[in-house]
């Protein structure tokens, strides 16, 4: 049974199967023993935990660091490509779970739901009726990011009547509106989904800037990475009521989130759950093991992140320490 260097936790249904097949260690068991440093080929980690250069540096026979996820926008890439070490994710088999917590979202957002939930068990119901939401049918959605999760959650709006546009590096010559300009798209939409991957090329995409053109009958959802928002420009924008609402699944500082966000009636929050469901995070976790068995019986793996062109999603800002972060 080989050894791995744990970073971060599973939840119990998946540890149960990585404990069943792997050795896990947390830093402090290696930091104590040489022998068992120089044994560990392998990362196992989740990707809203950081893996820092020095933690990769710093196992001379790394050869393998497995995601449990899709984003690796906090592993040292980098350091990954100077140790000749393959990184390997989970995409794919979280697209339906991703798509199917934003569309419930963009309900909460326009239906209210949250705050009508409040409303009923504060007893204001007996003071009068909660207030008139918003239709989704009708509405303009612009997807920023339309990639396999984009994709799933354009699929998943089409049938609720909504007229869909999307931004990226590309026109894919899909069915739905292509717009280069992302300050055109938000202009043009009444609803902004971020689904786009984390890292550098997409640090504070959008500001306050986007968050104007967006306006005050704009709604704004981020199911991709708290480092796609200018956090304080949104804060801001939502104070100033510069735009109509916001959704979010993920932030600056997980899980210690900035509390301002608290005070929005017109705010939904959810801890970073994107994937978080039973069956998902099981396909996950096995597809992390898989990845670890096929390198280590035949150097290949399933699915391995091409380090090179994709340094621009490289680590925005890695933390000093991997932090323990929910989700
Ligand atoms: C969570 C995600 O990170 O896959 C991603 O990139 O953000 C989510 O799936 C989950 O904690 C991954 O294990």
């Amino acid at each position: 049974m080989h050894d791995l260097l744990q970073i971060g936790t599973f939840p119990v249904i998946a540890q149960s199967l990585i404990d069943r097949e792997f050795r896990c260690h947390g830093r402090q068991a290696l930091q104590q023993d040489d022998a068992l440093r120089n044994r560990v080929r392998g990362i196992i980690t989740r990707s809203n935990f950081a893996v820092p250069g020095d933690v990769i540096a710093g196992l001379p026979n790394l050869g393998i660091i497995a995601i449990c996820g899709v984003g690796y926008d906090l592993v040292a890439l980098e350091a990954a490509a100077r140790q000749g070490a393959v990184v390997t994710n989970t995409p794919e088999v979280l697209n339906g779970a991703v798509a199917e917590l934003c569309v419930g979202m963009l309900f909460a957002l326009l239906r209210r739901l949250p705050a009508a939930d409040r409303f009923v068990r504060a007893g204001a119901w007996r003071e009068g009726a909660f207030p008139l939401a918003a239709n989704l049918a009708g509405k303009r959605i612009g997807i920023v990011g339309l990639g396999r999760i984009g994709k799933e959650i354009a699929r998943r709006l089409e049938p609720f009547g909504v007229t869909l546009a999307y931004h990226g590096r590309a026109d894919q010559h899909l069915p739905w509106r292509y717009e280069r300009d992302l300050h055109a798209l938000a202009r043009a939409s009444d609803v902004l989904i971020l689904a786009t991957p984390g890292g550098r090329a997409s640090a504070r995409l959008i500001d306050a800037a986007v968050l104007a053109e967006l306006g005050p009958g704009g709604y704004l959802i981020n199911v991709a990475r708290g480092s796609v928002i200018d956090e304080p420009a949104l804060i801001d924008a939502l104070a100033r009521g510069l735009i109509a609402g916001a959704a979010l699944d993920v932030f600056d500082n997980e899980p210690h989130i900035d509390e301002r966000l608290f005070g929005f009636d017109n705010v939904v929050l959810t801890p970073h759950v994107g994937s978080a469901t039973e069956e998902t995070r099981l396909a996950m976790a096995r597809l992390t093991l898989d990845n670890l068995h096929r390198f280590f019986d035949s150097g290949t793996t399933l699915t391995p992140i091409d380090l090179v062109p994709t340094t621009a999603h490289a680590a925005f800002a890695l933390p000093s320490d991997p932090q323990t972060k929910a989700g």
